[in-house]
């Protein structure tokens, strides 16, 4: 009797291709209006920043139009930006969040 797949005696590495879900960048997007102090309390609420780690990036969004703030699954990336989206009108802010597969 043939010995069954995988236990011929023959020693074989198999890597099998191992499928990690996709990556999302969750983007701030700069504007003239929201408030930087506004922006520093969203980075700190929503993405889990330290005021320094906060301030950091709100400035590099303010310099250069736009900065990466987290990298998530889908499902939370899709949170976080209706989460953002929500709190800057709810305060009647102009601020952009946007997510992009990486
Ligand atoms: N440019 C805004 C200002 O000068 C500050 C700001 C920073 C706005 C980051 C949005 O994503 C943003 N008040």
């Amino acid at each position: 009797k043939d010995a069954p797949e995988g236990e011929s005696g023959v020693a074989t590495k198999t890597r099998p291709k191992t499928q990690r879900p996709p990556l999302y960048k969750v983007m701030l997007l700069n504007d003239d209006y929201t408030p930087m102090e506004f922006v520093v309390h969203i980075l700190e609420r929503f993405f889990g920043m330290n005021h320094a780690q906060a301030f950091e990036i709100m400035l590099t969004v303010h310099k250069k139009g736009l900065a990466v703030v987290g990298v998530y699954s889908f499902e939370v990336a899709e949170t976080k930006v209706a989460q953002v989206m929500d709190f800057a009108r709810r305060h009647q802010h102009p601020l952009q969040c946007t997510m992009e597969r990486e």
